[in-house]
């Protein structure tokens, strides 16, 4: 009995001194100590031999071994864990960190944000919608007709139809406006950016998908000089007090009248380049007062109620602020580009 005691506390003594600090470390401790073959269980296989009047004793012993041993592994384990093993490494922490990369805005979404808060200085809301939408939506409701050529497979990318009809990648932004008139009744006020899709060959000038910013205005008396009071506002605070607008008409299946809207070009200040096509001018947006069919798809009384609309392409706008010459910059995801809007609010 003595000599078990005593051969015990020489372990113990041993166990103290092992160094246990790292993971590999620490496992190499319990394979020792605590495994199959390990010292604890030879010492527990000593027991069959202790006469029996001394095994109550021995038991105590043995058990208080087998603690102590386990109480230290579980400690290296938890510290290794943790990589806390700060009483063997020494660690310069005056030492400067890794620098960390900070992001950059994408030029496209400074963008949509100026559009926006823009708009919504003059009270408009934000909303958005489905990227994938019904056939409804997107055309039906928006006065273009089943033949329309907006509608032909080689601009718009169809998914699978099903029971509820011809489901398709919107053309357009109009589809969330289409849900804003659906669901609310007017005053209306509300501006719409979001990504929009057509099957375009990829160059520098079109892409399969491209950013709008629609919005759409409908109210009592809403009138075409609040259209183009409402356009000129915008242009004056993204481009600046100088530059020049003009209307010109144009047609659109869901406005009556409509207009394009352009202004002066800001690459030459209208002595011409190749962006103005040598012009001056250059195009930035469509307008018009709503067609009264498209208000009446919604059950909006066209004898009460007026409306005008708006569509811009926020690449077309970042293309004339930011001077970016293709489109596919955009898209590439190229560090070189993007870090060039590194500040820009
Ligand atoms: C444009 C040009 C003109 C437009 C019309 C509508 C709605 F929902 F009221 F019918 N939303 N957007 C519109 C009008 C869009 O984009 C070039």
């Amino acid at each position: 009995m003595q000599d078990l005691i005593q051969q015990i506390e020489n372990y113990k003594a041993e166990i103290k001194a092992f160094d246990a600090s790292t993971p590999a470390l620490a496992e190499e401790f319990r394979i020792k100590y605590l495994g199959t073959k390990g010292l604890v269980k030879t010492i527990m296989g000593l027991m069959k031999d202790v006469p029996v009047e001394q095994k109550k004793e021995a038991g105590q012993i043995l058990n208080e071994f087998k603690i102590f041993v386990e109480e230290k592994y579980n400690t290296a384990k938890e510290s290794t864990e943790q990589g806390d093993n700060s009483a063997t490494i020494n660690y310069d922490w005056s030492l400067p960190g890794n620098p960390t990369v900070v992001g950059t805005r994408h030029p496209l979404s400074l963008v949509r944000n100026q559009i926006v808060s823009i708009f919504q200085k003059l009270g408009f809301a934000v909303e958005e919608g489905p990227e994938i939408e019904d056939d409804w939506h997107n055309f039906g409701a928006m006065n273009l007709p089943e033949d329309h050529p907006a509608r032909d497979m080689q601009d718009t990318f169809y998914v699978n139809n099903d029971s509820n009809g011809k489901w398709l990648l919107r053309t357009h932004t109009s589809s969330v406006q289409a849900r804003v008139m659906q669901h609310q009744k007017p005053p209306i006020r509300c501006i719409c950016p979001g990504r929009v899709y057509r099957n375009e060959t990829i160059s520098a000038r079109a892409h399969c998908f491209f950013h709008q910013v629609e919005g759409l205005y409908i109210d009592e008396n809403v009138s075409f000089a609040d259209l183009k009071q409402t356009l000129y506002f915008f242009v004056k605070e993204m481009f600046g007090e100088n530059v020049k607008v003009r209307f010109r008409p144009s047609y659109f299946p869901f406005t009556e009248p409509s207009a394009e809207m352009d202004i002066s070009c800001l690459i030459c200040e209208g002595n011409g380049c190749t962006v103005c096509k040598h012009t001056g001018w250059v195009e930035i947006l469509g307008s018009g007062m709503v067609h009264p069919k498209v208000l009446e798809n919604f059950g909006i009384d066209s004898t009460k109620y007026t409306g005008f609309a708006f569509g811009m392409g926020v690449e077309r706008i970042t293309q004339l602020k930011y001077r970016v010459n293709d489109l596919r910059l955009y898209s590439q995801n190229d560090v070189r580009f993007l870090k060039q809007f590194t500040g820009v609010v």
